[in-house]
């Protein structure tokens, strides 16, 4: 049965600097209850040093590195390194990097962190866009949406090319754990961080981080917006273990995934006939994911 509470402890202050519904808090907010106060946090560029760190002040409770943009992978390994030379061993130490750092620019440190067996949790926050830059379009934005480099204009109907798919590439190299989680589900994700905690080698965490701004939406939507995710099929919920698939939130019928697309502004442009594509999109992929969950 699913647990109803999460700690109590907070390790993620108030007075940072979000935006207003900023997904990617929570995110952080939830990871740190779920690991406690002897973590290690590391970050690359991204929305969340902006969050985190407003000179002379901290957001955390716990010990932050800055780390360059493609490096979040190597930061882990190179903090699990000198945690272990100190004797630090019950220390977690944990990267939390945006898509654009992670999918795109940091994919080559991640994968060798996890080729490594780097004794480390990297969580990827995916509000699907460089939104500390702009809005500019990653590899992590869906097909269909608004980005200010993937216009709505007589030649463009935003981004063009599909999602890429990074818990497919994280599966590719065979970590002992890795799991989809959602701000709009805190017990699992909790539960999930908890679980992760327990386990030794690379682990990773592939987390929705809605934004307001970039989706176009109103900050008090976001965990509306982000449940409709997980309940359209957009974004399941699962982890795998040890190569095993397990989908953790399962509803009996799917609502359509237009009731998820209508609340975003990067997505008003889109018309009967590409909705009805993305649907297609998610039906396979939903059934993918069913497939190889149907293996264990
Ligand atoms: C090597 C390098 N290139 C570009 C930048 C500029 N930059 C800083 S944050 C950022 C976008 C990060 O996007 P993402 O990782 O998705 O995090 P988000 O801003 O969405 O939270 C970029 C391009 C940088 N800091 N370093
Ligand atoms: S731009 Fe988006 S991800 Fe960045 S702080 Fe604002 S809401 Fe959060
Ligand atoms: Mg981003």
């Amino acid at each position: 049965m699913a647990r109803l509470t999460i700690p109590a402890q907070e390790l993620m202050r108030s007075g940072h600097s979000a935006c207003p519904g900023c997904g990617a808090t929570l995110v952080m907010r939830y990871l740190l209850k779920g690991l406690g106060e002897r973590t290690i946090v590391t970050v690359p560029a991204c929305c969340w040093t902006v969050i985190a760190t407003p000179f002379p002040t901290t957001a955390l409770d716990v010990p932050m590195l800055d780390c360059a943009f493609e490096a979040t992978g190597a930061s882990i390994s190179g903090l699990r390194a000198a945690a272990d030379q100190l004797g630090l061993k019950d220390v977690t130490i944990v990267g939390f990097a945006g898509d654009g750092g992670t999918a795109d620019i940091g994919l080559q440190a991640l994968s060798g962190m996890l080729e490594r067996r780097t004794d480390g949790i990297y969580l990827m926050y995916d509000n699907e866009a460089y939104m500390n830059t702009g809005v500019q379009r990653s590899g992590a934005t869906p097909e269909g949406a608004w980005t200010t480099t993937t216009p709505v204009d007589e030649f463009s109907r935003g981004k063009l090319e599909p999602k890429k798919d990074i818990m497919a590439i994280i599966a590719a190299h065979n970590p002992p754990y890795a799991a989809t989680v959602n701000v709009a589900f805190p017990e699992d994700f909790v539960k999930k961080v908890e679980k992760a905690k327990a386990i030794h080698g690379p682990r990773f965490f592939h987390a929705l981080a809605p934004c307001p701004p970039g989706w176009r939406y109103s900050s008090e939507k976001t965990i509306e917006v982000a449940r409709l995710a997980t309940d359209t099929n957009v974004f399941p919920l699962y982890e795998i273990v040890d190569g095993v698939y397990h989908i953790t939130r399962k509803l009996g019928v799917a609502k359509p995934v237009r009731e998820y697309l209508q609340t975003q502004g990067r997505f008003s442009h889109l018309d009967d006939a590409e909705v009805a594509k993305i649907q297609a999109q998610v039906d396979a992929r939903w059934k993918r994911l069913l497939a190889l969950e149907g293996l264990a």
